[in-house]
């Protein structure tokens, strides 16, 4: 055999060896690229963290979580009620759990919420006969539950949803006359995000808020940011949550609202993304836990499945969703989808229990939607 035969022979089963090796590292990349690698030059892509993946281990879903997301939000496991134990101490199980997640899938790891009106009992605020505590007592308190948590993720937990609803509903959006605010006024605010930054000056601090994009409520957030700017508070963002409806509020409202936020020189983060679709039989803004309403089967119209013309209409707002938010995506720093796929929604059960909700990008069997498809398109 001469030696340019031999060569030959040689090259070509180098060549066949490399592109064996490129078709496996192709299939490697498949496995591993989701929505957020479509999305890497635009924004984080995350999802919140709930007690399916904490407590009950599902594989399924947490592999999805590792695929398409890099950005993760828990649910509810930091919350006071959660993290805190009946005798004051605390209960890290499911936090540090969440926080070994994101430490392992190298994600921005959210913190929610370090001060919220709900999921926190009232003995916080209150002594045994029933009244408040004194201002002085409640910002030890603040101080105590902020310095711990904040310190205790220091490093691995990057932004933190430091204080959450802060703004009423009601007519001209006051600010909502909660525990914290009765007893401190809005100083609870700037209190909260003062420690937080104390504990960990680099944590990237928010504001996390619903309907905030939406008239009246908008306007009084807006008044609320420039408040804790004046006061050199260290807010870093904010959060317009977006619990959407499949009508609305429109796009431009949305976008208009992004651009208002970043003009006040903060990073705008989607922080609990999702589209219901079921009926709205009432007019209260959606978010509001406390709120129920009785089950009839008329208000849970899509229980055997989602007709085609609504999974249509349904991909069709999630696209135009993300078009406008590609156009912006200099302000976004992350767009987070409340859950990861609808068995696990909270929608399912608000404001009315055991209803069949379609609001997230993956269905019940954890395949995509497909408004999934669109999004990627987006990025084709
Ligand atoms: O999704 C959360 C649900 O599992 C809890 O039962 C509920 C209790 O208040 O809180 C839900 O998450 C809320 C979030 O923490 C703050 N914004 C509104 C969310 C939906 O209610």
């Amino acid at each position: 055999m001469t030696v340019s035969r031999r060569k030959f022979i040689a090259g070509a089963g180098a060549t066949f060896l490399i592109s064996q090796i490129k078709a496996n590292a192709f299939a490697e990349a498949l496995k591993h690229t989701g929505l957020k690698d479509y999305y890497a030059k635009d924004f984080k892509i995350g999802t919140a963290i709930g007690s399916d993946i904490l407590e009950k281990n599902d594989q399924q879903l947490s592999a999805l979580v590792a695929r398409e997301f890099n950005s993760i939000t828990p649910e509810n496991c930091l919350k006071w009620e959660s993290v805190r134990t009946a005798e004051e101490g605390w209960n890290f199980k499911d936090g540090d759990k969440f926080v070994e997640f994101g430490v392992k899938n190298a994600m921005y790891t959210v913190g929610h919420t370090l001060a919220w009106h709900s999921q926190i009992p009232d003995s916080v605020f209150k002594n045994d006969k029933g009244n408040y505590i004194s201002a002085e007592q409640l910002k030890k308190k603040m101080d105590h539950h902020i310095s711990t948590l904040v310190g205790r993720y220091k490093g691995k937990i990057m932004a933190w949803d430091a204080v959450n609803e802060a703004i009423d509903d009601g007519a001209g959006n006051p600010m909502r006359k909660s525990h914290y605010f009765n007893i401190l006024g809005e100083d609870f605010i700037s209190h909260a995000f003062n420690v937080a930054h104390e504990t960990d000056p680099d944590a990237h601090l928010i504001y996390n808020d619903y309907n905030i994009e939406q008239a009246g409520k908008h306007e009084a957030a807006i008044a609320l940011l420039k408040r804790l700017q004046k006061k050199e508070v260290p807010i870093n963002g904010v959060g317009i949550q977006a619990h959407l409806s499949i009508s609305g509020p429109s796009i431009e409202q949305i976008e208009k609202s992004i651009l208002n936020f970043a003009k006040l020189g903060l990073r705008v983060h989607l922080t609990e993304l999702d589209i219901d679709v079921l009926p709205q039989v009432w007019n209260l803004p959606i978010a509001e836990v406390s709120t129920r309403f009785e089950y009839t089967s008329a208000r849970d119209p899509y229980k055997n499945g989602l007709p085609k013309e609504i999974e249509d209409k349904l991909a069709k707002r999630w696209e135009s969703l993300f078009e406008m938010l590609i156009r912006n995506r200099a302000h976004i720093e992350r767009v987070t989808t409340w859950g990861v796929s609808d068995d696990v929604s909270w929608l399912n059960d608000f404001p009315i229990k055991g209803r069949t909700d379609y609001p997230l990008l993956f269905d019940r069997k954890r395949a995509p939607h497909d408004a999934y498809a669109r999004l990627i398109n987006l990025k084709k």
